[in-house]
């Protein structure tokens, strides 16, 4: 009696062991990340013997900053450059070159959607790796900096050598910069935007001196507003001037 109990309590547990290893198969068979994704930023790790990344792919959640670390024992200088571009049309992340016995972020890294991106050193040839970014997490906003052309009149821009625009940001952005033009000339480039978050500001755009000379004598001009901002992408707003 005693033993029969025994038997269909240990059947049960072995029916439950089996059914939880299953569904534990399934979840992870479906799971997008494997059941070894790691839940924090990724150390890509330069080797000490050879010109190369140890471990690669790395992994990490979205949303994360990637680590760089370069060895104490390594013998050189290295980098990691991702081979892709981001919006801004730089590469979509990158360290600095960092001396043996340094650990630097990767900036970027935190923008990336889930999926797979190789990167390499730009200072070996064959030195790459891989960052793996899982579906976990979720990855930060693209610094987002617009642009609008305030001044009407050309008269205005002629008296003053200046166009006034306004530049905002929801993100908050650092180190932005708005070109003028003129079709393909450039008329004048604000530099080093620094904006808050939900912020908005006036600047009055000089422009340079060729920038004045291309709007003598003309009677109106479609001039264009371009930003650029790192790791973001560039927007653009256009007004006639008359
Ligand atoms: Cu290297």
């Amino acid at each position: 009696m005693r033993h029969d109990s025994n038997m269909r309590s240990g059947r049960a547990t072995l029916r439950w062991a089996l059914g939880a290893a299953a569904l534990a198969a399934v979840f992870s068979a479906f799971s997008p990340f494997g059941p070894a994704a790691s839940a924090s930023p990724a150390i890509i790790l330069a080797a000490e013997e050879d010109f190369a990344f140890v471990g690669s792919p790395f992994d990490q959640p979205q949303g994360e900053v990637a680590n760089f670390s370069n060895p104490a024992a390594a013998g050189a200088l290295h980098n990691v450059y991702a081979t892709g571009k981001g919006p801004d049309g730089r590469n979509l992340f990158f360290s600095e070159t960092i001396a043996p016995g340094n650990d630097v972020p990767v900036r970027g890294t935190q923008y990336l959607d889930a999926g797979n991106y190789p990167f390499a050193c730009t200072l070996h040839p064959g030195m790459d790796g891989v960052l793996q970014v899982t579906e976990m997490g979720w990855r930060a906003n693209r610094p987002a900096l617009g642009v609008a052309v305030q001044t009407q009149r050309l008269s205005s821009v002629r008296r003053k050598g200046a166009i006034r625009i306004t530049v905002s940001s929801s993100t908050g952005v650092q180190g932005g910069r708005v070109t003028l033009r003129l079709g393909q000339k450039a008329l004048g480039v604000v530099r080093a935007i620094t904006i808050p978050a939900g912020g908005r500001k006036a600047i009055t755009a000089r422009l340079s001196p060729q920038g004045n000379r291309f709007l003598e004598g003309k009677r109106s001009a479609a001039v264009s507003a371009t930003t650029w901002v790192e790791f973001g992408q560039p927007s653009t707003s256009r007004k006639v001037l008359r």
